[in-house]
């Protein structure tokens, strides 16, 4: 088996860089080591920033996205017992959010692939990389019963922060950088018509919450809980409370409780490693790098990882120019710092930490404060919320 560039894992990161590719007439092959059902009902991100929405749109998979994601120009934070409305569009020149759940652009993404007629493995097993310092990587794997040997001109490591990919490169050609946090989030999807029209971010003395959805009928909610968090402790009836309490201001807002439909804990963590890029394997999405999701950055960086990659892949084949494949990782890495910053920043501002000092309480409250107070604050909140523009980053 032979293709231009081969593929490993079927996420956002992966299925776009594909789509992409397809489209600029470069081949690839997309190898995933889960089915399609599970890729397609995995719960995870739902906020798209305004770059993302565009790209998708303009590469022809927005239209289900544009009937079915809703559209947000605001949120709001909530800290003594009060909400404070943040407008996203205004100081942003009318960017805003779309909230439309990330498995839906991964089904929309593997409607277009599978329509094109490109190829895609679900449930291969045992991905190797070989070669990729040199000039004729490959990737071996498992499917259907047999081992195969893809012949390929580069890789594209999608496979997220449990893959083979970054793995695959020696240790010493890597930097790390990572940072844990000592809490995680509890999260449920529930059955029931989301309460408020925009996200609602709590920083409560219980803890960190937040109010999300997927559409007008799913309400989408997290809580800050412990890392080790057994979800066995946690009924359902248990959450709503915790839920209540902190959400609710004593205003006459309720939240609407429903069927808990999915629940999950999710680790906290920041993590990069430097370069994106070992000879032709090119890393991309949360198998480069990792962030809190209170941002909302994880997907949305993965989106411009790829966008980066297909364009330096289109100069490759297209011009037979390859400064923009040597400056791939140097151009992603500043807009996975900028998002670094960002997430860290709205998880330090909003999460409860275990024997936190009263001092760094205040430095929380003044923040709050702050952001909410003055224009320029809030501002500065709202362009790193809706994404800074891809031009932003391009410059050498
Ligand atoms: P993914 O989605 O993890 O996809 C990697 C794929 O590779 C497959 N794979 C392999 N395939 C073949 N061989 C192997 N050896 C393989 N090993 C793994 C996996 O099965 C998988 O299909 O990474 P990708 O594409 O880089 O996408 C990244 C996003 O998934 C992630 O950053 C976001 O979900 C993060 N995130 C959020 N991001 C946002 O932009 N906005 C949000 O609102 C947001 N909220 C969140 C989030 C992540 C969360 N969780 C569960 C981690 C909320 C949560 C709770
Ligand atoms: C979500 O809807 O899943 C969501 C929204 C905002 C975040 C993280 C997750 O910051």
């Amino acid at each position: 088996m032979r293709t231009q560039v081969a593929i490993i894992g079927a996420g956002p990161a992966g299925l776009l860089l594909g789509h992409l590719l397809l489209r600029a007439g470069i081949d690839a092959v997309v190898m995933e080591d889960r089915s399609r059902q599970h890729v397609e009902q995995r719960i995870r991100a739902g906020v798209l920033e305004q770059g993302t929405v565009d790209l998708l749109v303009a590469s022809g998979v927005g239209e289900r996205l544009l009937r079915q994601g809703l559209r947000h120009h605001g949120i709001d934070l909530l800290f003594d017992a009060r909400r404070h409305h943040i407008d996203l569009s205004g100081p942003t020149g009318g960017r805003a959010i779309t909230v439309y759940g990330q498995h839906e652009v991964v089904k929309d993404l593997i409607a277009a692939r599978l329509a094109a007629g490109a190829p895609t493995l679900f449930q291969v097993s045992g991905v190797a990389l070989h070669g990729f310092d040199g000039n004729k990587p490959s990737v071996t794997f498992a499917h259907g019963g047999r081992r195969h040997t893809l012949h390929c001109d580069f890789i594209a490591g999608c496979d997220g922060f449990h893959g083979v990919s970054r793995e695959a490169i020696p240790p010493a050609a890597l930097q790390v950088f990572e940072r844990s946090y000592p809490f995680a989030w509890l999260g449920i999807l529930a059955e029931a018509a989301p309460a408020a029209q925009e996200l609602i971010y709590a920083s409560h003395a219980r803890g960190f919450a937040l109010f999300s959805m997927r559409s007008p009928q799913i309400t989408r909610l997290y809580l800050q809980c412990r890392p080790d968090e057994d979800l066995g402790q946690w009924p359902d009836a248990r959450i709503w409370q915790e839920l209540h309490a902190r959400l609710e201001t004593g205003d006459g807002w309720r939240l609407n409780e429903g069927p808990v439909l999915q629940k999950s804990v999710t680790p906290m963590r920041s993590h990069v490693v430097e370069p994106m890029q070992y000879g032709r394997l090119f890393l991309a999405g949360d198998a480069a790098h990792i962030v809190p999701p209170t941002g909302a950055k994880g997907m949305n960086l993965a989106v411009a990882d790829v966008r980066a990659l297909a364009r330096a892949l289109a100069a490759h084949y297209g011009e037979r120019r390859d400064d923009l494949l040597a400056a791939y990782s140097v151009t992603c890495l500043r807009r996975v710092w900028r998002a670094e910053h960002f997430s860290w920043w709205m998880t330090a501002l909003l999460h409860r930490f275990p024997g936190q000092a009263p001092f760094m309480a205040r430095l929380q409250q003044a923040e709050l404060e702050y952001v909410t107070a003055s224009p320029a604050a809030a501002a500065t909140l709202a362009e790193n919320y809706v994404g800074l523009p891809f031009a932003t980053f391009e410059g050498t």
